[in-house]
């Protein structure tokens, strides 16, 4: 059933930019395959820049109060991403063409990524429908992973190749990012970790000199904050479409990135990186930071660097080993890389067993 479907995802935008992100990637992923995609979501702003040219196949829908529903054909998959509710007058909708309609189609909650062990154990799981417009349906959850046993990582055809072919110095000098001879490049997305005045201090002491490229928004706003520290030079960017932070991240010696797709990215791009995690109150982002560390096989140092900026610990931020901490990227880059990605994985997952 994996050819030509029609997709509805849905998208509510909680905070920062990882909510759509993930949408935007998986829609434009969906449609480069030949499926037609309406992303609906409650604030496209970030599409702005994130995307500004659209995509061919994707549709983006305004989720406002009222859906205009109006002749509207349910697709045959309905994603609900990250646990938001479809609003009740589309599921209305969807189940009366589920009545009507004999084709197979399939509800799925899109979640979070983590490496934790009880993402093995819910992939795939079904969940009857209990009350409201879809009573008597069922969903399938569907969580993204580092394992076979997952739904895997996005990952776009040819990626590897479109690194191998990127040519570094024409688009730093495209994107007005003053070259500084000899300098390491390292780029920092983030929020406000604590270790930041510390972390730019101790960029600001390294033997080789270093250029951090600061990204848009909270980043920029955590670093003016903080004092900067004589002999570090600081560019600020402007918010830069999703392949062009693919590129900064394929541009740097060292990558600070957060949150979920940017993590992605920065395996894909195999270069030394840093997480910040997306903190939680109850603190439940301690155990899968530490669940992640392990599956990447992190080395001791990668681990503590890890704690030091997610504040696991007070110990003061160690100097980064990139020999060591690349050499672990990559290799951690060529074990997933030697799985399926989450777009395949998901097509037969839809295929297989239509719910
Ligand atoms: O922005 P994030 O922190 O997003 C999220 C959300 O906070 C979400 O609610 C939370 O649950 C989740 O983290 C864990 O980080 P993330 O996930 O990396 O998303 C950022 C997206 O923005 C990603 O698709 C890359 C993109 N991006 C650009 O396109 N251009 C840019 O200049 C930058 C800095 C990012």
């Amino acid at each position: 059933m994996t050819s030509g479907l029609r997709w509805d995802i849905f998208c509510k935008v909680i905070d920062n930019y990882g909510d759509i992100g993930v949408c935007w990637r998986l829609a434009r992923q969906l449609a480069g395959c030949g499926q037609a995609v309406r992303l609906w979501v409650d604030d496209a702003s970030a599409l702005r820049w994130m995307a500004p040219l659209g995509c061919p196949g994707v549709e983006v829908r305004p989720w406002s109060e009222s859906l205009a529903l109006a002749d509207l054909a349910p697709g045959e998959v309905l994603v609900e991403a990250f646990g938001c509710e479809i609003p009740d007058e589309f599921v209305a909708c969807y189940a009366a063409w589920r009545s009507a309609d004999s084709r197979p189609a399939a509800w799925l909650n899109l979640e979070y990524l983590s490496a934790e062990s009880y993402v093995e154990r819910n992939h795939g799981l079904c969940s009857p429908v209990m009350q409201g417009p879809g009573r008597g349906l069922s969903k399938r959850f569907f969580y993204p992973g580092f394992t076979a046993r997952t739904g895997g990582l996005l990952r776009e055809p040819g990626l590897l190749q479109r690194q191998a072919d990127f040519d570094r110095a024409a688009w730093l000098g495209q994107q007005g990012i003053p070259p500084i001879p000899g300098a390491q490049r390292v780029s920092l997305f983030c929020y406000e970790p604590a270790a930041l005045p510390d972390l730019l201090a101790r960029l600001a002491q390294q033997p080789t000199p270093v250029q951090l490229l600061v990204t848009a928004g909270r980043t920029a706003a955590a670093v003016q904050g903080c004092a900067r520290p004589p002999g570090l030079a600081v560019h600020f960017l402007p918010h830069l479409t999703q392949d062009d932070y693919d590129h900064l991240l394929w541009s740097c010696d060292l990558n600070f990135v957060r949150g979920e797709d940017s993590l992605v990215r920065a395996l894909w791009a195999g270069q030394p990186f840093v997480w910040q995690i997306y903190p939680q109150h109850d603190k439940a982002h301690h155990g899968k930071l530490e669940a992640f560390l392990t599956q990447i096989e992190a080395p001791a140092s990668l681990r503590a660097a890890h704690r030091s900026w997610n504040g696991l610990d007070a110990h003061a931020l160690s100097l980064p080993d990139l020999p060591g901490w690349g050499a672990s990227a990559r290799k951690a880059r060529d074990r997933l890389l030697a799985q399926s990605d989450l777009l395949g994985r998901l097509l037969e997952f839809v295929g297989g067993q239509p719910s």
